[in-house]
């Protein structure tokens, strides 16, 4: 027995790591809804040690690369893949997709495809938590192409000025579709900025997990206390923007390279060095994680399409019913 966080850091890791090669798969099979599937295979440090440094009733939004955070933070991979597929058991009945998967009840205040969409909205949820009393925290998970966007430090200063339980975290995978870090940011001290706006602010630039988590925890306490964070992970994104995405803009010798830097296998070999599991005990993790990811395969490519009657609901408010025009027009598309 071991009071070690790693193995369950290491179970986090390697779940996003396997729940993502099976959405390549879905895509493969020709099951996925669309084709915009993002990845963030090289990139699990981020979502697991700061979404499990989050508390339970913690909220928080994602960019268009969440499906990481959304299991590190208790997203049922059956549901995620079913949503992905586009089908009745998604999270969203099928009709967000990858890139629009939200779950109140698991706190995902929802996914964002604009680049700094997610952004404001734990601002939103900050000022809320404060003024009704309630203890939780909010955080923003976006990509280094955020850090370029005017929403972001309008939303820092807010956050910073009425003292609300907010972190933005930036997940720095060195990319912004085919653009490199290098050719679009003037100043890459992220924190930096941050600090400069009054947050706590923390760079995280190694491949230990246990590290990460430790430090992010202490930030997203800190802004418990009213104290506002900012978090950036350094990592690098081991495949394309999304899955038709070949990287033609960047050499296979730079991939080769920034590839040894796989926060999982270092996870491996540190919980072997430090005698909490040898290889045959990791060997039995990775094999559940498969067969869970197998049966979530298999609950998706079932799960049923919804009925056309269902394409609008759950999408216009009941209270601000539809212009009688448009009703119109969806009972025509309907009846065909
Ligand atoms: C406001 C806006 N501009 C451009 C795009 C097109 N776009 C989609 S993803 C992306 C790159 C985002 O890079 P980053 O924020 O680093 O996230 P990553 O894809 O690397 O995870 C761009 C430019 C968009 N969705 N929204
Ligand atoms: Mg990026």
């Amino acid at each position: 027995m071991t009071n070690s966080l790693l193995p369950q850091l290491y179970t986090t890791m390697k779940r996003i790591r396997s729940f993502e090669e099976r959405v390549g798969e879905l895509f493969i099979k020709g099951e996925s809804a669309g084709t915009m599937l993002h990845l963030s295979t090289g990139e699990e440090i981020g979502p697991a040690s700061v979404g499990l440094a989050m508390s339970e009733k913690d909220t928080f939004t994602t960019h268009h690369r969440g499906h990481g955070i959304f299991i590190a933070r208790g997203g049922d991979p059956k549901n995620m893949l079913a949503e992905i597929a586009g089908k009745k058991d998604g999270y969203c009945k099928g009709k967000g997709g990858s890139m629009h998967i939200a779950d109140m009840k698991l706190g995902h205040l929802g996914a964002n495809a604009i680049v700094g969409g997610g952004i404001p909205t734990v601002v939103g949820a900050g000022i809320s938590y404060k003024f009704l009393k309630e203890k939780k925290v909010s955080v923003a998970f976006f990509g280094d192409g955020a850090m370029q966007q005017g929403i972001l430090y309008e939303s820092m200063n807010m956050a910073s000025l009425w003292k609300l339980p907010v972190v933005f975290c930036c997940i720095n995978n060195q990319y912004g579709m085919g653009t490199k870090i290098d050719n679009a940011v003037g100043f890459k001290d992220f924190s930096k900025r941050a600090e400069s706006f009054g947050l706590n602010s923390l760079h995280i630039n190694d491949l230990d997990v246990e590290n990460a988590y430790h430090k992010s925890k202490e930030i997203i306490e800190d802004a418990r206390k009213f104290k506002p964070g900012f978090i950036e992970i350094e990592c690098y994104r081991f495949f394309g923007h999304a899955r038709m995405d070949k990287s033609p803009y960047r050499n296979d010798s730079e991939e080769k390279e920034m590839r040894k830097l796989d926060p999982i296998n270092y996870a491996k070999s540190k919980l072997i060095k430090e005698s909490i599991f040898n290889e045959e005990e990791i060997l039995k993790i990775d094999n559940e994680i498969l067969k869970e990811m197998d049966s979530a395969m298999e609950f998706a490519i079932k799960s049923p399409v919804n009925d056309k009657n269902e394409i609008f609901t759950d999408v216009y408010s009941e209270k601000d019913p539809l212009p009688e025009s448009i009703d119109k027009k969806i009972n025509k598309i309907l009846s065909n």
